[in-house]
């Protein structure tokens, strides 16, 4: 925890500058690779009256206004949608508020406020965003390794060879079981994919293959530990289905009579969301996160700042 003991230290920290430094080029050089390939960048939205449910124990971050309440953004997957009614490609560098529980505050991965880029195309199917994501992440690491903080890495971040492997989640549990994603990220060496999620696994909005149970979803995992990089998937777009999805998921239809009042309107899309704190650390080879963001917020901890 920091405390007005430490706090000198951590702004001493040479991991610090470093990462913070490599944290501003990844947001530059990620958002011109984007920008290059025709995505436009929408600001972030923060409050709104529905967000992401996330399919994992949390604890709500509301605010009250003028006798109504505002979510504060845990990720902006509807507002993405939503944008797509008028734009081909979007992407944002959305803040995101995840009131994890303490038992994740040692990880060395998880902040309770963090940033996520994340992107979303009209029309497109998973494969054609799982291959962006592998361009613009192997375009990343070849220019950060020239950058002048690089010799201040734990390691320089190898080169990924494209296309990166995938394993079916099924095969994945079936092998590792519950941990299988740090099981996994021990033991590679190059990014991984782990695609067909179940529905019991994920939230309402990724895509279901036809009744199957299975979605035409993705996690990415980096290699050597550093687990989770990014979450994204196709969705579903047609009302019907994300009524029915949002019941099986025993969802209050009420907190998104909004949404779906737009959700008559959406297109098909995919995306998804690679968190910038943990693509600094992998970069860096820093095993704690907090040196990605000088005001680091941890699980179970009343943060400093
Ligand atoms: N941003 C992710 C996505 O696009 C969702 C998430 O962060 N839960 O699928």
């Amino acid at each position: 925890m920091l405390t007005s003991k430490n706090l000198l230290e951590f702004y001493e920290d040479e991991r610090m500058k470093i990462a913070i430094k490599v944290g501003s080029k990844i947001r530059a050089i990620a958002g011109n690779f984007l920008r290059s390939k025709g995505f436009i960048e929408i600001p972030p939205v923060i409050i709104s009256p529905f967000t992401d449910p996330l399919a994992h124990e949390l604890i709500d971050a509301k605010i009250k206004y003028y006798g109504n309440e505002f979510y504060l953004t845990k990720s902006m997957i509807f507002h993405k949608q939503i944008a797509l009614l008028t734009f081909d490609k979007i992407f944002s560098f959305s803040p995101n508020v995840r009131l994890e529980t303490e038992d994740k505050k040692n990880t060395g991965r998880h902040l309770i406020e963090f940033t996520q880029l994340d992107i979303e195309a009209r029309n497109a199917d998973r494969s054609h965003v799982m291959k962006i994501a592998e361009d613009m992440l192997v375009h990343l690491i070849k220019e950060i390794r020239k950058c002048e903080e690089a010799d201040k890495f734990e390691r320089l971040p190898p080169i990924p060879k494209k296309p990166f492997k995938k394993i079916k989640f099924e095969e994945a549990y079936h092998e590792y079981g519950e941990d299988y994603e740090e099981a996994i990220s021990n033991e590679i060496e190059e990014p991984i994919w782990i695609v067909d999620f179940p529905i019991w696994k994920r939230e309402f909005y990724d895509r279901e293959y036809n009744g199957s149970g299975i979605l035409a979803d993705m996690d990415l995992i980096y290699p050597e530990g550093f687990g989770e990089a990014l979450s994204g998937g196709e969705r579903e777009y047609e009302y019907e289905r994300i009524v029915e999805r949002m019941k099986k998921s025993k969802i209050d239809l009420k907190i998104y009579s909004n949404y779906l009042a737009i959700a008559k309107y959406l297109h098909p899309s995919a995306g998804f969301g690679i968190g910038i704190e943990r693509l600094t650390r992998y970069i860096c080879g820093f095993r704690d996160i907090k040196y990605a963001n000088p005001f680091p917020k941890l699980p179970g901890e009343y943060a400093y700042f």
